[in-house]
């Protein structure tokens, strides 16, 4: 048997199973193709990112003495789909098998399920990448009434004996959320990122990306994206030793002008396989045996990757296909324009997507209670959000893009990814961020020329959605209050929401950037 090894853009990483027992005949196969890039529109960065990292970890490849074929976006014969080029290339070497990891993404898997017994016949195996499998979750999810983070954390943490003492969790807590919702305050000195150097083969990447996808969002002249291990391994380091310790603090605090804040920035190594989430996890650890950074901060960090970061790619897993369609709250709104331009006077909005158009980057709370909550209460639908989020971020994949845009901020899987809808209103904003001083309007008014949009966007959503929320206990007391206003008080509020989503200006498709 002679295998043609397919690794694909997210499955850099040498522990790949696909390359694990290759039999000396085989063939390795990384295929940039134009399809990836289009099917959204990816942010310019993004593109540039998967082809230099693929054009480099094909080198390492060959230098552990692996025969590689690297289709180039520019070969005459590309096909310009994974697929196809991965048979195509399989019959060029005569190869009787193509080998290949669960891909990111359903789309993928289901054709590639679908040619297991094709002429050349597909082999699909599991990607062990992760701490869990999607088996694991179906195990661990089977029986179960509800579906929660928490109890899947724990477990994890039981499995790995991370921050573990024997059976009990270190610090004699599991969970330490309570410290971790301060706002930023002005004097904080976040830490810079590190300066990736750009080899000639970055280089010559940034610019097929520039020559191909000039018309995606964003500019390649800020591009610092890890590229390599070695420089994912820069970025790691520097965290663990510059971020970490105030990680936890202001995991939850949004800032008018630091994009990055006491965040890692980690998630577009670790979901391309620059880095492994097991040794992310394990210098995190390092670092609090070392004395050198708090428990409320290893373990808040700890829990986003052993807990969310698994948890919704189960979910993902064991829920698709029917997951991606699914809408609870019945939204229909096509996305407001200006989350592809920013052109917004709305200034926490204004922020979050200008950040986004610049680094390909948002922070967690950007994403959930700033372009999240606003999709929220406007009722934008699943789709269209969900292809923004794909499209934007560095860091995005569907199988952890999904679970969160319509599971965590859109409420459209009916509770699996949290047990109420992230809706807020400007108050909060105002008070975890240093926005609201430098915006037109007031988070302090709901009515009037003046009034923080936000804020009767949030009555109206409830309202409007109250036949399916106001039975949710953890929403009891909120819609106590908006029982307990005044008729003429929800009638103000009525208007002002209808009147702003009247004049609020959509487009259906990528709004701008829809030149494909
Ligand atoms: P940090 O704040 O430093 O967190 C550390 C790590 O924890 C991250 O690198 C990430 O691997 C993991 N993590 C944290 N929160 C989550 C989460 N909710 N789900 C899964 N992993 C998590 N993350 C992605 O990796 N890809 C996506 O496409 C993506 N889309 C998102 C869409 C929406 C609407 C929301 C609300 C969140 C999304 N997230 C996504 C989760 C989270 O926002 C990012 O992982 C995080 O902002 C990445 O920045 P960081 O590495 O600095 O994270
Ligand atoms: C995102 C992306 C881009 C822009 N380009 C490629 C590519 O040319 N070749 C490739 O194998 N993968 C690319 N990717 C990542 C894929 O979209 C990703 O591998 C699938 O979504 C499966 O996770
Ligand atoms: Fe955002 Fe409202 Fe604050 Fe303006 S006033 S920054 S719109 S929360």
């Amino acid at each position: 048997s002679k295998p043609l090894l397919l690794v694909l853009g997210d499955q850099l990483s040498f522990s790949l199973t696909t390359l694990q027992d290759a039999p000396a005949n085989a063939v390795v196969a990384l295929c940039e193709v134009a399809e990836e890039a289009r099917y959204v529109p990816h942010h310019i960065h993004k593109i540039g990112l998967f082809l230099a990292a693929m054009r480099h970890f094909a080198q390492s490849l060959r230098e552990k003495g692996f025969q590689v074929h690297y289709s180039a976006l520019d070969d005459a014969d590309n096909c310009h789909s994974i697929i196809e080029e991965a048979e195509r290339i399989a019959q060029q070497y005569g190869c009787d098998e193509i080998r290949v990891a669960r891909p990111g993404e359903w789309r993928l898997w289901e054709t590639m399920q679908q040619r297991e017994n094709s002429t050349t016949p597909w082999r699909l195996l599991e990607d062990e990448r992760f701490f869990t499998t999607p088996d694991d979750f179906t195990q661990w999810s089977s029986g179960r009434k509800q579906l929660r983070l928490e109890y899947f954390y724990r477990e994890q943490r039981k499995r790995t004996g991370l921050l573990m003492e024997g059976n009990e969790p270190v610090g004699g807590k599991w969970n330490f959320d309570h410290d971790n919702r301060q706002p930023i305050k002005a004097a904080l000195d976040f830490p810079e990122l590190p300066q990736h150097h750009q080899d000639a083969l970055t280089q010559e990447a940034l610019s097929d990306a520039k020559r191909h996808f000039s018309d995606h969002m964003g500019s390649l002249a800020n591009f610092n994206l890890p590229v390599t291990r070695r420089q994912a391994l820069v970025d790691l380091k520097h965290f663990m030793q510059h971020g970490l310790a105030q990680f936890g603090c202001y995991q939850d605090a949004i800032s008018d002008s630091a994009p990055y804040l006491y965040h890692s920035r980690l998630s577009a190594a670790m979901n391309i396989g620059l880095l492994s989430p097991h040794e992310v996890c394990a210098a995190a650890e390092q670092r609090y045996y070392d004395g050198d950074v708090p428990i409320n901060a290893v373990e808040g960090f700890i829990r986003q990757i052993l807990g969310w970061r698994e948890y919704v790619r189960g979910l993902y897993w064991t829920q698709m296909p029917s997951y991606k369609s699914a809408n609870q709250l019945g939204f229909e709104r096509n996305l407001p324009t200006f989350y592809w331009d920013a052109d917004t006077d709305m200034r926490c909005l204004q922020r979050a997507i200008q950040m986004t158009i610049d680094n390909s980057y948002a922070h967690h709370i950007q994403r959930l209670m700033v372009t999240g909550n606003f999709a929220l209460l406007c009722g934008v639908k699943p789709e269209a959000l969900c292809d923004w989020y794909l499209a934007v971020y560095a860091d995005a994949s569907e199988w952890v893009e999904l679970p969160n845009t319509l599971g965590m901020v859109l409420h459209a899987d009916g509770g699996l990814m949290g047990s109420k809808p992230y809706c807020a209103s400007g108050k909060y904003i105002d008070k975890m961020s240093d926005h609201c001083q430098h915006c037109r309007y007031s988070p302090k008014q709901v009515t009037g020329p003046k009034a923080c949009p936000f804020n009767s966007l949030y009555w109206h959503f409830l309202e409007t959605n109250a036949e399916r929320l106001n039975k949710n206990p953890r929403m009891k007391l909120i819609y106590g209050s908006l029982n307990r206003m005044t008729d003429e008080k929800r009638e103000a509020i009525r208007q002002q929401a209808e009147h702003f989503l009247d004049q609020l200006e959509t487009s259906p498709g990528y709004g701008q950037l829809c030149h494909t």
